[in-house]
């Protein structure tokens, strides 16, 4: 009866994740990839969002990650205590995987996968880092058949952060001329509840995202408030 109770809730969990699937999702082909990972399950610490499990599990089955046009598979486990791996399968026997570092509190949670740079396909985000409230995330993209991690432009990792003193966020968003930019917004609270700081515009170049500008903003609490997590289309503001 328990073990019964539980696989439904997990079905269900799992349900609410591919439902959550967004992209591509009226190309969702009758049967899904079938190049599962050899010790494919799921077990019952993948009721702890946070915990991660060593087996792989199934994240999404509605997007397209190496551009090829047809649905991927993704999937993610917790290969050790600080390294989450994330491994896209394209069909039987074909696929690739990426092991990622993972600290402060060693999380291992995909987050989502969205069009984020320039290139063809989608790319996948996972929470690797979790302090009190800053969160760290992976982001992974498919490149001449392997699986790379696509850098901010300071930091292999990216940071989103909310708080009552700081808000850190990221906006894809496109330029005048309909070319895709992201901006990064950072700001913290001020003595009068003004909220000050930087905003960076960042392009995707030559395989890597710069930095291509950068000034100051200030802000009420209510825009500071609306600037934190990300704002990616298909990407969940905050992983919780
Ligand atoms: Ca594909």
């Amino acid at each position: 009866m328990k073990k019964s109770l539980i696989t439904l809730a997990l079905t269900a969990t799992m349900g609410a994740v591919l439902a959550q699937s967004p992209a591509l999702a009226s190309a969702v082909p009758a049967s899904v990839p079938t190049a599962a990972p050899t010790n494919l399950g799921v077990n019952a610490q993948a009721v702890n969002p946070y915990a991660g499990t060593a087996k792989w599990r199934l994240m999404s089955t509605a997007s397209d990650v190496d551009g090829d046009g047809t649905i991927d598979g993704i999937w993610i486990r917790r290969k050790s205590a600080n390294v989450c791996s994330v491994r896209v399968t394209r069909g039987p026997g074909q696929g690739a995987t990426k092991d990622l570092y993972s600290s402060f509190g060693n999380p291992c949670v995909f987050h989502g996968d969205a069009p984020f740079d320039t290139v063809r396909g989608s790319e996948i985000s996972v929470l690797t880092g979790l302090g009190a409230h800053t969160q760290w995330h992976s982001i992974v993209t498919w490149r001449d058949g392997r699986l790379v991690l696509e850098r901010a432009p300071r930091n292999p990792r990216w940071t989103v952060d909310s708080t009552v003193m700081m808000q850190e966020g990221i906006r894809r968003t496109r330029n005048a001329a309909g070319e895709i930019r992201l901006a990064h917004t950072a700001v913290t609270r001020g003595a009068t509840s003004r909220w000050s700081g930087v905003r960076s515009v960042y392009a995707y170049k030559g395989g890597t995202w710069v930095v291509t500008a950068k000034k100051s903003v200030a802000m009420t609490q209510a825009q500071a408030s609306a600037i934190s997590g990300w704002h990616v289309k298909f990407l969940p503001r905050f992983e919780r």
